[in-house]
């Protein structure tokens, strides 16, 4: 595979790449919607990554190429970058040059070939899989020294200022830092991350991914209006962020705010209390225990966040009826993938259930597979 990256980069690029990079796309356990409110997440990292051969430039020019696109390379001069200015696929690569320069690091021009397996617009942060990719590339060809999380946090900045979505920083995160057989769990606003042993396949369970094939978007505006809800309350209660209200204090809290954002305040609290449940029943090695806690967070954010759609409801539904211990939407939400954790031996019985409620429903045929917890942004070749 690796040979094959290079001889692909050579045929667009008529010259050998410097090295190939590789990070992945992600699955969130629990803690959605909990990032940009300052709180706590709990993903692990896919098999699936994106690939990025790249080889340095001297002329300052950025040109890249995507074996997912339209056979065009999109040339771009690195000092002309400007938010907003990059359309498609490119404006993250792009977005990643533009976030190091303007975080003043010496990065110059380069040539750049993207190939990926992680599904896109399913909810498995493919966007974050091309910016770490290309951010671990930069750090090397032009030995930048950034850490991963420094890493993550130019690749945020990237998809905040330079691509125009306002997310938390979560995927970053997760597709920069995860690491083989654990679970990352990252207090954002610290940025402390524990890396949590998690081994399903020992304890006789799967991570069943189900892509409902609903595309999402976060960029069209939905996931903006619940972020700015969510701070809007924090503000109307004197707090940082939501993360600075104790559940204790939750049903008071919820009395001072307006009807409209209590849901979105009582999802981010319980929430945060969901994760660190789940961290309790990992620390004392109960996995079945964290059945139910999905299926809660499934719940809070359908019924009081209001981002899960019928697709991820039904596969939450039809998952847990046929013998999943627990189901949960995960990521942003407005369609996208489930994430069910089920017994080895109820897999197959769990996957056909859900395709056949889809098939009733009439929906598109669902894409499913396991997941183990993998590795993070590394250098490949
Ligand atoms: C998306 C965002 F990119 C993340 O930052 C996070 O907010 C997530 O939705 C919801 O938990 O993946």
């Amino acid at each position: 595979m690796i040979d094959e990256a290079a001889t692909d980069f050579e045929a667009v690029h008529a010259a050998r790449p410097d090295g190939t990079w590789a990070a992945p796309g992600r699955v969130n356990l629990i803690g959605e919607h909990t990032d940009y409110n300052d709180g706590f997440v709990l993903p692990i990292a896919l098999p699936h990554t994106t690939r990025v051969s790249a080889r340095r430039r001297t002329d300052g020019r950025l040109r890249l190429y995507s074996a997912q696109g339209d056979g065009t390379i999109t040339d771009l001069a690195l000092e002309a970058l400007a938010p907003g200015a990059v359309a498609s696929w490119a404006s993250y690569p792009a977005g990643v040059f533009w976030a190091l320069a303007e975080a003043g690091h010496p990065v110059g021009g380069a040539d750049l070939f993207v190939d990926s397996d992680v599904p896109t617009g399913a909810g498995l942060s493919s966007s974050a899989a091309l910016e770490c990719a290309t951010a671990a590339a930069l750090n090397d060809l032009y030995e930048l020294g950034l850490t991963a999380s420094e890493l993550a946090l130019i690749a945020q900045r990237a998809e905040n200022a330079f691509v125009g979505v306002p997310c938390g920083v979560m995927d970053q995160m997760a597709s920069a830092c995860c690491t083989d057989g654990t679970a990352l769990f990252l207090d954002t606003r610290t940025l402390e991350q524990r890396h949590v042993p998690l081994d399903l396949t020992a304890a006789g369970l799967r991570l069943l991914v189900i892509d409902t094939r609903v595309k999402h978007d976060l960029g069209d505006g939905a996931y903006a209006a619940l972020r700015a809800g969510c701070e809007r309350a924090a503000g109307l209660l004197g707090l940082p962020a939501l993360r600075d209200l104790p559940s204790a204090d939750l049903a008071p809290a919820l009395d001072r705010l307006p009807g409209e954002l209590r849901p979105l305040v009582r999802h981010v609290v319980t929430e945060n209390g969901r994760v660190l449940e789940t961290i309790d029943h990992l620390g004392r090695g109960e996995l079945t225990a964290l059945g139910p806690v999905l299926t809660a967070g499934h719940a809070s954010l359908r019924d009081d966040f209001r981002v899960s759609c019928p697709e991820t409801d039904l596969a939450v539904e039809a998952a847990v009826a046929a013998g999943a211990l627990g189901a949960r939407m995960t990521g942003g939400g407005f369609g996208g993938s489930v994430v069910a954790l089920v017994g080895a031996a109820d897999l197959a019985a769990v996957s056909e259930a859900v395709r056949s409620a889809f098939r009733s429903a009439g929906f598109a045929a669902p894409v499913t597979f396991t997941a183990v917890p993998s590795a993070g942004a590394r250098r490949v070749a």
